[in-house]
């Protein structure tokens, strides 16, 4: 009787600290990489959770391009975008309720992040 009440309570245990880490792993904040190539910005569409708050993080990995700006119009937001130094940007939960598009700018590279 007892092995069996041991193996019980060692398999609750296990149980337990498996949903533990299933929650911990849950909850970060989202982060979001751009990069800004030869192509423009990369990716061009990102996919996030709707209603999700997330951080922006661009880094400018070329000087070949125009983009040396990012501009979020919706949120009227313009931010300088160093040569390899990344840059964070937060956005908060809902503002993303379809697409939220970003350019350079100039207004000639962008892309977008939508919300599924
Ligand atoms: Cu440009």
């Amino acid at each position: 009787m007892k092995p069996v009440l041991i193996a019980l309570v060692l398999a609750v245990l296990v149980v337990a600290a498996g949903c533990g880490a299933a929650q911990k792993s849950s909850t970060g904040p989202q982060e979001v990489q751009l990069a800004v190539t030869d192509r423009g910005f990369e990716p061009a569409r990102t996919e996030i959770p709707r209603g999700q708050a997330f951080t922006l993080v661009v880094t400018r990995k070329t000087d070949q391009t125009c983009a040396t700006e990012i501009v979020i119009p919706r949120l009227s937001e313009r931010h300088a975008l160093p040569l390899n130094q990344p840059v964070r940007i937060e956005i908060p939960a809902g503002v993303v309720a379809d697409t939220l598009n970003y350019v350079c700018g100039m207004n000639m590279l962008g892309g977008s992040i939508v919300a599924k």
